[in-house]
């Protein structure tokens, strides 16, 4: 385990020059993970302005990184959260809490069937860590808007 430890700190080392401030952070906070430059988060469907029938299909996209299960420490990668009808909270060095409009995709999933009530819903995708931080910067998507008819 040692080991391990020590071989992450070197893979890590590089990135955390680059970054992050010499010092580091107190045991107590969760660290917030490194994203790759040019990682990207995108839904590749419903299109923005799609009309569509509940329950919707959604999935989800992913540049620059891999998709790891919550739990899992594996670099460069993390897994998808669904925000509905809902903006990113605002201290993105917190886990993301798991509510009806923040649904997490903790086992790795790419895609969802997600129930919507008919009308405008907002969907955006939001990447977490293994404890289910955003990455610094964070990996999120451009936020869709879709009508559900029925
Ligand atoms: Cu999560």
């Amino acid at each position: 385990m040692r080991t391990l430890l020590i071989a992450a700190l070197i893979l890590a080392a590089p990135l955390a020059a680059a970054q992050a401030p010499a010092s580091p952070a107190p045991a107590a906070a969760l660290p917030r993970t490194a994203s790759p430059p040019g990682a990207e988060a995108y839904i590749i469907s419903p299109r923005d302005g799609a009309t569509v029938t509940s329950p919707v299909r959604v999935q989800f996209g992913l540049k620059g990184m891999g998709v790891a299960p919550a739990g899992v420490k594996f670099e460069n990668t993390g897994h998808h959260h669904l925000l509905i009808d809902t903006d990113a909270p605002a201290d993105a060095g917190a886990p993301l809490p798991a509510t009806d409009k923040i649904v997490h995709f903790g086992k790795g999933q790419t895609e969802a069937s997600v129930p919507l009530s008919p009308g405008k819903h907002t969907l955006q995708l939001l990447l977490g860590d293994q404890n289910h931080v955003p990455h610094n910067p964070p990996v999120i998507s451009s936020k869709i808007t879709i009508t559900v008819t029925r």
